[in-house]
């Protein structure tokens, strides 16, 4: 705040705007709207002199050090196809300027942002911190700033004067993309994590194997995507990542400070493995592929000391290509194994998971298993299977499935998606606090939230972005924002100032009747 004193700083509450509540539901268009009323997710504490302004011109610059250039470049190359500016990155100087010099309590991702009529300074203690910081610079400049262009003529770029502090609530933010019901190229991931970046996520999980594909390459076992890889829903034909491909995806989640989980969902979910490798089944039968949408079936047998060769084949390759902590292996839904076996299936895979080095991930059904305290549960169904994982000591990954499915239809009239867990409008997405949703779960059993996109009926990007916005931008707000800063009127407002950007973004959205679309 060292400068900004001289300045009048309007307090902009962009967390309370409270009194609304019970208002009509339709408010003033919000094309106006101040721009602390464009931040998703809303930071911890922002203040903000809108009568005051950096400009950014031909002749600004970025100063970066050692540990900011990375990001520092990608904020020079946001600015610069719009803007048609040079914006040159170096260490000599600049008025828009990187440090890492910010304070531990800012911590992995925490950030503050000091703007001022001459200078912006962007603080953080990590990269992460500094990259989130650029997420919400680039939602305060005007929405043609994601413009493909240059359109320059149409002056200025502004960014109001202000300070923000912000840090997020939970560690883990995440977003999950099933490229096993219907396969997504690399570039179709790409782009999905270009969109994600923009609200603060910071973990993408991949669900890699399902009944109707195997899409990661395994080199010890290539019948699992020759055979496992051939198709999927609707019986198109599927596809797969071969290993360099997924490092691919992997480096370029990393360069936006995402962490890449990979799932292959065992022991049920298998028949695209089984197909592959029938002699890991109970009854030895190869199964056909299969291109429907039911679940529950499939399942390696447990008693088989072979399925065990297998996990350790897949988790040990994958562990390899894979940087970050984790491995998820699914564990949901299996109707062919008795509960003790199942139990002593998962205990067994946690130990392959551990063996080598990696925390193991699993969807709530695993707690029915005995789990190290390293263990994440990840809850979708039940809040039974939360209360009991917590009673274990494992900490969750809260994703339930009324709330943050973003493959559950809107509403009756919106015709894409599943309805199982009830339809899923933008309020009910919002409307949920993760420390009290579930009976004996506090906010400390939580690591974070993740809201899972199933494609059993969604083909396309088109048909991903149509369900992931605007409902993931309020999972991220959940998963980023303080509980005060809660605030669903303040909410709707700053989703419908995101609708310009994403037009000009090419995203596609749901236009719910609950936002004020400008
Ligand atoms: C349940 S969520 C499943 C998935 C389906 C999804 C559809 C979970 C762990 N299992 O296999 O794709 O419902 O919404």
């Amino acid at each position: 705040m060292e400068k900004i004193p001289a300045l009048v700083l309007a307090v902009v509450a962009v967390l309370g705007t409270g009194a609304c509540r019970g208002a009509p539901v339709v408010a003033p268009a919000p094309m106006s709207a101040p721009v602390a009323h464009r931040i998703i997710p809303a930071p911890a504490s922002i203040m903000l002199a809108e009568a005051d302004s950096f400009a950014i011109t031909a002749a600004t610059a970025i100063r970066v050090e050692a540990g900011s250039a990375r990001v520092g470049e990608q904020l020079a190359e946001m600015l610069r196809t719009p803007t048609g500016f040079p914006v040159p990155v170096s260490a000599a100087g600049g008025s828009i300027s990187l440090e890492l010099t910010g304070a531990e309590t800012l911590g992995e991702e925490g950030y503050e942002l000091r703007i001022t009529r001459d200078s912006v300074a962007l603080v953080a203690h990590r990269a992460a911190g500094l990259f989130r910081g650029v997420q919400t610079l680039r939602q305060m400049l005007p929405p043609r700033i994601e413009a493909e262009e240059s359109v320059q003529s149409r002056l200025p770029w502004k960014i109001p004067a202000g300070v923000i502090r912000d840090r997020p609530r939970f560690a883990w933010r995440g977003a999950m993309l099933d490229v096993a019901r219907h396969f997504f190229t690399v570039q179709d991931v790409k782009q999905y994590i270009d969109a994600i970046a923009l609200y603060k996520i910071n973990v993408l999980h991949l669900h890699l194997s399902d009944d109707q594909g195997w899409r990661i390459e395994i080199a010890s076992r290539p019948r699992l995507t020759q055979l496992g890889g051939s198709t999927q829903v609707g019986g198109g034909p599927g596809g797969f990542y071969t290993q360099r491909e997924y490092a691919e995806i992997v480096r370029y989640a990393a360069d936006r400070h995402i962490t890449v989980v990979p799932e292959i969902d065992l022991p049920g979910h298998t028949n695209a493995a089984l197909v592959a490798y029938p002699e890991l089944s109970c009854g030895k039968q190869a199964p056909a592929l299969y291109t429907g949408i039911r679940v529950g079936f499939s399942a390696l047998c447990p008693g088989n000391e072979e399925t065990y060769r297998l996990v350790d084949d897949v988790v040990r390759e994958l562990a390899a290509i894979t940087p970050g902590p984790y491995i998820h292996v699914g564990g949901d839904e299996v109707e062919a194994l008795t509960p003790a076996d199942y139990a002593r299936f998962i205990e067994r895979v946690q130990e392959i998971v551990t063996r080598h080095g990696k925390r193991m991930i699993g969807w709530e059904e695993v707690a029915k298993g005995r789990l190290r305290p390293s263990t994440i549960v990840q809850q979708w169904r039940s809040d039974s299977a939360a209360a009991a994982a917590v009673r274990q000591g494992v900490k969750l990954i809260l994703s339930p499935a009324s709330r943050a499915y973003l493959d559950m239809r809107y509403t009756r009239g919106t015709m894409l998606g599943l309805n199982w867990a009830g339809f899923v409008e933008v309020r009910d997405a919002y409307g949920w606090d993760p420390a009290s949703f579930f009976p004996g779960v506090t906010e400390a059993d939580v690591i974070g939230v993740e809201a899972p996109l199933w494609s059993e009926t969604v083909k396309n990007m088109t048909a991903v972005q149509f369900m992931a916005f605007p409902r993931l931008p309020a999972i991220a707000e959940i998963g980023w924002s303080p509980a005060a800063a809660k605030d669903w009127e303040s909410f709707r407002v700053r989703l419908a100032a995101q609708a310009p950007r994403w037009e000009m973004m090419g995203v596609n959205f749901h236009r719910s009747p609950q936002i004020p679309w400008p």
